[in-house]
């Protein structure tokens, strides 16, 4: 019997933007499931991810994954053989998975603060961002990407929040490519990969989303 994948995501999530970029490394049919997470989550959703009712979600021959981290492994370890994304080493693995937990830790919390906050809150979440891409720099160092030659588990964790990059720049005023040269340097080489560039959402219609989701919070 064939696989049937079904992933449940929500288009500006950039946890929902791994599993998308997972799937297309590793060349996965899969049916795509657009969820309104804001006012509208299916029943299927809540069926699926009934602790946190959160997506993105992978949905294999009936049996749902949650959390991007745990079912970008389970991706990894399902699909092993093709374009693998942690290394079989396992100091490395360990590796990929700190700087991965760190993105999600770290980076995502600043980030968002960058766009949420103002006045002092928003300029130490600029520092903390950037002080976290600058740690990630030194993490990629001369590689052409996290994982090395080819792209890897940090690679697919991160690149979905270089799509949100217009997002933090306009609303913290402040230009991470001036700031942060390798990183860029790093997410347009990412982006000349057609899994990850098919995988983004365009950032001018981001920033649009982001705008109204703050009006709609009422956040200045
Ligand atoms: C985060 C998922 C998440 O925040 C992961 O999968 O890695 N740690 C989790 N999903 C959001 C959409 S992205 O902002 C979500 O589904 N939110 C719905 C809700 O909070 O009710």
């Amino acid at each position: 019997m064939a696989d049937e994948v079904v992933m449940l995501g929500f288009w500006p999530s950039p946890y929902s933007m791994r599993l998308r970029i997972a799937l297309a490394e590793k060349g996965i049919k899969h049916e795509y499931k657009e969820e309104d997470v804001h006012n509208n989550k299916s029943p299927l959703l809540l069926k699926s991810n009934p602790v946190h009712k959160k997506v993105p979600i992978l949905i294999h021959n009936g049996k749902p994954v949650s959390e991007s981290l745990m079912a970008l492994q389970y991706i990894d370890e399902t699909w092993i053989d093709n374009a693998p994304l942690l290394p079989s080493d396992p100091y490395l693995r360990s590796q990929a998975r700190f700087w991965a937990d760190f993105v999600d830790n770290k980076v995502a919390t600043f980030g968002r603060k960058v766009w949420m906050t103002k006045g002092d809150e928003q300029e130490a979440a600029k520092k903390g961002f950037l002080d976290c891409i600058e740690l990630l720099e030194g993490e990629l160092g001369e590689k052409p990407y996290f994982g090395g030659e080819t792209l890897g588990f940090v690679d697919v964790a991160l690149i979905p929040f270089y799509s949100w990059l217009s997002v933090y720049e306009n609303f913290g005023n402040f230009s991470i490519e001036v700031e942060r040269p390798e990183f860029v340097a790093w997410g347009k080489r990412c982006l000349q990969k057609e899994s990850v560039s098919e995988s983004l959402p365009d950032q001018q219609k981001l920033y649009d989303f982001v705008l109204q989701f703050k009006k709609r919070r009422g956040v200045e």
